[in-house]
């Protein structure tokens, strides 16, 4: 991670200068951005301020549920505006708060985020991208006030270190740091065992069911190399409410030996199909991704089209088996 001393300080700073903190982080919130906020609550409440949490939601994730009804979903009314700010947590742009994206641009702001493609500059921003999760320059500054995380923040924030690296499968060689701020964590009252479960457990068994169907339709291309699936609007509707698992599917089917991509189509209402691509190598999914309009990350990558199911999942098996054979052979 970079040396981020001075950052740290200015956003510390910030933290202390006024009473009220706005809190807000993107759409469709994961473990990071809701551990982010809620260590960030703690940590600002034991400093005498107040705070609102806000996030638009919505909270399909199991594991972020039971935090939903702390978070307000639409924007405040703001009565003593001087004493307010806000703070916006693992978020690349205003725009990823979805409703209350105008909130931050009507009060003083600091960011705290770890997405390569934040360019929002300013006295207030830590912004890393080589840290593991937002929850890491969280303990950052809570470290920096030379305070040692409360339980409950360790708890938090762990939680959010764990989500954004897979429960560390994603870390690679160099990533010693992302330990050692877990070690920390885990010292200060965090429980590895109770994470795991947290962020892993609590599936319906429906789900489950669904993740058979997914698994009994996987279709081999380019000998194995890519596995593909799919799932239409009845199985919606027979394993209502649509709980997907599809973490445990990508891991379940990128473990399949020789398997370095795995694509998912689901067919979303009468109108739409989305499409999500995983990748372990440097074959790039975000490309193939953005053939439809969609995008994301090198090895992983998403998109919604109006094409029908069967024609974008053909589609889809001959574009990845012909880019399967470019990228082997180099050319
Ligand atoms: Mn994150």
């Amino acid at each position: 991670m970079k040396n981020l001393t001075d950052a740290t300080a200015a956003v510390l700073r910030f933290l202390s200068s006024y009473e009220h903190y706005y809190i807000l982080s993107h759409v469709e919130p994961d473990g990071d951005c809701i551990g982010a906020s809620l260590a960030l609550e703690s940590f600002l409440k034991r400093r005498g301020k107040t705070v609102t949490l806000l996030n638009e939601g919505p909270f399909d994730r199991p594991e972020i549920q039971d935090f939903a009804p702390r978070f307000h979903t639409t924007l405040p009314q703001l009565s003593s505006q001087d004493t307010c700010a806000a703070v916006v947590l693992d978020c690349s742009d205003y725009e990823r708060l979805g409703k209350l994206s105008s909130l931050p641009e009507r009060l003083p702001t600091a960011v705290v985020d770890h997405h390569a493609t934040n360019d929002s500059g300013g006295e207030f921003a830590l912004i890393d991208p080589t840290a593991p999760s937002t929850t890491v320059l969280i303990q950052l500054i809570i470290e920096a006030a030379e305070e040692s995380p409360t339980p409950e923040e360790a708890r938090h924030a762990l939680f959010g270190l764990c989500t954004d690296t897979g429960y560390f499968r994603h870390l690679d060689h160099g990533s010693g740091d992302a330990f050692r701020f877990a070690a920390r964590l885990v010292d200060a009252g965090a429980s590895p065992r109770e994470t795991h479960d947290a962020i892993f457990g609590g599936h319906s068994r429906a789900s489950r069911y669904l993740l058979a169907r997914w698994l009994q339709r996987v279709e081999s291309i380019a000998e194995g190399r890519a596995l593909l699936t799919y799932q239409t609007l009845a199985d919606s509707q027979e394993f209502a409410p649509g709980e997907r698992d599809t973490g445990m599917l990508y891991q379940l089917l990128l473990g399949v030996r020789g398997c370095s991509v795995v694509a998912f189509v689901r067919q979303e209402n009468e109108a739409e199909c989305s499409g999500s691509l995983r990748s372990t190598t440097d074959f790039d999914v975000a490309a193939i991704a953005q053939l439809y309009g969609g995008g994301g990350h090198k090895r992983a990558a998403g998109f919604l089209t109006d094409q029908k199911l069967d024609e974008v999942y053909a589609e889809l098996r001959s574009i990845i088996e012909e880019r399967l054979v470019r990228f082997e052979t180099g050319r």
